[in-house]
Formats: C-alpha cells, sequence, structure tokens
C-alpha cells in the first residue's frame, strides 16, 4: 500500500490542521470532504483546496478511493460517523473527545478494538518532543517516584457574553462542555507522561456565564466577531473546573479548567514532581521543558533534537534553535497513525505514543467521574475502567 487516500468529515476550525498535517506527511492523498451541506463541503474543499466535495458523508464512505476516514464533526456526530466508518471498512482518526458519553466511547471502542483497523483520537499535545522527553524521563525513574501532578487548561475565548459555541449545548457537545473540549486533553497528557491512570476525581464545577447572546448564525473556536444578529441561550454546562486527582500509583493531582479567564489563549500547563525531580512543560512555550531539582540549580531543557532520548527524538524535525509548536506536534499525531495503519494497525506495531479509541474511552469515563463528583455535591468518585 505505496500511497493512501484520506477524506474528511467535518470541515470546521480543526479540519484544516487535518489536511495540513497530511499533507506534510506526502505519500497520502486527500480525496475529498463532506460536511453539514453538499454546499459547505464545496466552499470548504475549495478553502482547502482539499479534493471532492462529496453530496453526503455516506458517499464519502463508499468511496474506494478513501481508506482513512478523519472525523471531525461536532461531538454528538462523533459515534455515528466512526462507527459507519469502521463498519465500512476505513481506519478511523477522530477529534476528542471520543463521543459525547462514555456509553457512546465504549460503543465505539468495542467496535474498534476487533476491527483490524486503526482508531486514533486527536490527543494532539503528544506529539511535542519534550512531552515525550518528559514521558521518557519519568518511566526510566529520573524523577523517582511521582508524587503530584498539577497543571491548568486555560483559555479565554468564551469569557465575552456574546461568544458562544456548539460546545455549550448539551445536544451538540455532550453533558461536559470545558473538561470535554480541554480538560479531556489535559487528563490524557498528565496520564500519558506520568504512565499512570486516574482512578479517581473530586470536582466543583461551575458555569460563570449563565446566559449568552449567542450569533444566530453558527461560531468556530476562537471567533471574535460581535457584529451578528443574536438570541439569548441559557447555558448549563461548566466553563469552569476545579478537580482533584488520584492516580493508581499513589500519586496525586490537581487540575484546573476554564475557558473564560482572560489573557489566557491555549494554556495548558503540566508539572510531574517526582521524589527526586521535577519536570514542567507549557503549551505555549513547547520549545522548553523545565527541571526542578532540590539539592543542585534547576535547568532547562531545550528541544535540540540531539539531547533528547531517543524515543523523543523522532519528535523534533528542525535543529536547536528552530522552534517547532502547535502544528508541527499535530502532525507528529498524524504521522504515527498513519505509521500505524501502514504497518498493519496491529496493537504489536502501534507507536507508543499513539492515542487510540481505548485512550478516547477512558477518557470518557475519567471527564464523566467529574461529572458525577460535582452533581453529587463534592464526593469523590471512582473511575471504573473495564477497558483492559
Ligand atoms: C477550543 O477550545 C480548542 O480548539 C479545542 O477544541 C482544541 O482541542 C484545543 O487543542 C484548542 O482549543
Amino acid at each position: 500500500m505505496s500511497r493512501l487516500g484520506m477524506a474528511l468529515v467535518g470541515p470546521g476550525f480543526i479540519a484544516a490542521h487535518h489536511i495540513d498535517a497530511v499533507r506534510r506527511l506526502g505519500n497520502v492523498d486527500i480525496v475529498g470532504i463532506a460536511g453539514s451541506s453538499a454546499e459547505s463541503a464545496r466552499r470548504r474543499s475549495n478553502e482547502l483546496g482539499a479534493g471532492r466535495a462529496y453530496d453526503s458523508y455516506q458517499q464519502l464512505l463508499d468511496d474506494p478511493a478513501v481508506h482513512v476516514v478523519h472525523n471531525t464533526t461536532p461531538n454528538h456526530l462523533h459515534k455515528e460517523v466512526s462507527l459507519a466508518a469502521l463498519r465500512a471498512g476505513k481506519h478511523v482518526i477522530s477529534d476528542k473527545p471520543l463521543a459525547s458519553s462514555a456509553q457512546e466511547s465504549r460503543e465505539l471502542f468495542e467496535a474498534a478494538r476487533h476491527s483490524g483497523l486503526a482508531h486514533v483520537v486527536t490527543f494532539n499535545y503528544r506529539g511535542h518532543a519534550l512531552v515525550q522527553q518528559a514521558r521518557a524521563m519519568i518511566a526510566k525513574g529520573e524523577l523517582g517516584a511521582p508524587v503530584f501532578v498539577h497543571g491548568c487548561y486555560l483559555q479565554d475565548w468564551l469569557t465575552d457574553e456574546r461568544s458562544y459555541s456548539w460546545r455549550l449545548d448539551p445536544r451538540l457537545g455532550g453533558a461536559s462542555s470545558a473538561l470535554g473540549d480541554i480538560g479531556s486533553h489535559w487528563c490524557d497528557l498528565a496520564e500519558h507522561v506520568t504512565g499512570s491512570r486516574i482512578v479517581a476525581v473530586l470536582a466543583d464545577l461551575h458555569t460563570t456565564v449563565p446566559v449568552r447572546h449567542a450569533p444566530v448564525t453558527a461560531t468556530k473556536a476562537f471567533d471574535t466577531s460581535t457584529t451578528a444578529q443574536r438570541r439569548e441561550v441559557k447555558i448549563t454546562s461548566e466553563d469552569l473546573a476545579s478537580v482533584l486527582l488520584r492516580f493508581d500509583n499513589g500519586a496525586r493531582g490537581c487540575l484546573v479548567v476554564g475557558q473564560v479567564l482572560p489573557g489566557h489563549k491555549n494554556d495548558l500547563r503540566l508539572e510531574v514532581n517526582g521524589r527526586e525531580a521535577s519536570v514542567a512543560w507549557r503549551q505555549e512555550q513547547p520549545n522548553d521543558l523545565w527541571m526542578g531539582h532540590h539539592a543542585q540549580a534547576n535547568a532547562v531543557i531545550t528541544r535540540d533534537p540531539a539531547q533528547l532520548d531517543p524515543s523523543a527524538r523522532g519528535y523534533a524535525h528542525l535543529p536547536a534553535g528552530h522552534p517547532e509548536s502547535w502544528a508541527d506536534a499535530f502532525r507528529n499525531l498524524i504521522a504515527d497513525a498513519y505509521a500505524w495503519i501502514r504497518t498493519g494497525a496491529t496493537p504489536q506495531s502501534k507507536p507508543s505514543a499513539l492515542p487510540t479509541f481505548a485512550d478516547g474511552y477512558h477518557n470518557s469515563l475519567v471527564i464523566e467521574a467529574m461529572l458525577r463528583s460535582d452533581a453529587s455535591g463534592g464526593a469523590w468518585q471512582q473511575v471504573d475502567d473495564d477497558s483492559a
């Protein structure tokens, strides 16, 4: 299989980055796009130079030139589209969260696990070289036993009550908003870097902006226009969350998530404190990894391929001093996905940094435990993961 064909369903904000990442691989054909209508597919396909515009996603799935489906639809369509793609024998790369609920994620995981097809969730922050460096150092015991895992994922694009997203509508985004959209990334990253799993959570969720004046027409994430005609919308899902965590290796954790916090654009931070040393990584400065010591000087590891652990080196493409960032990490994840497909998509051939539907299902269970904890008035909730 020298050339593969990909097509994308759901041409919103993130679609351009999927197409761009695939284009950078050089050996995958961009076959086409399906959207909510033939017209939206045509418009986006012209904008992105993305091949054929399908009338529907079913028509896309019938096309034998398509081997891989990228599912970037809103959350409520993830299950329907990913399931149909797997049934049509296509490899699937799904946007996160895997589905609108843990039950739906479970159905997808069950359908994918024995399919012989690749099933990937875009927890793309795993694709940063220094994230892989931190993971390798922890796995080799260079920090000693991890005791505290903490950080945040803060944004401000929903601060203005006139900003709106389908993510805030439980029928489209699922029961959780900020946690599902970005808390999901942090939890996956913390687990991936530490090699341990979140087993219990205690969450306090809040809706800071309970009424929004939403544009009548659809908007994309990070849209700042304030001119459209408006309608009043009551918001029930969280835009702010504080969560305590327990990990299966005994480590404690703490996470803050918010999308209404002025000044924070895409501020994902993760710090792991071990008994011997600490590491901290920040998404907005991804070329530096802070190392903290108790009885020697602290240090900063820069993204210099020559200095990285062999397992992390493949995620750095430019020499030191030439920063790599969000789009490069996204490309790394997509490259791993296609490498998996080309090696038969077997459990053994999966690149170890690549997140699958098993990770997506587990992640949905973590987020649902947070919702349960808040609904219970602040009781600890176990994450009952039956995916093993
Ligand atoms: C919007 O909050 C968003 O685009 C998320 O949906 C992405 O997953 C995150 O990477 C950036 O912010």
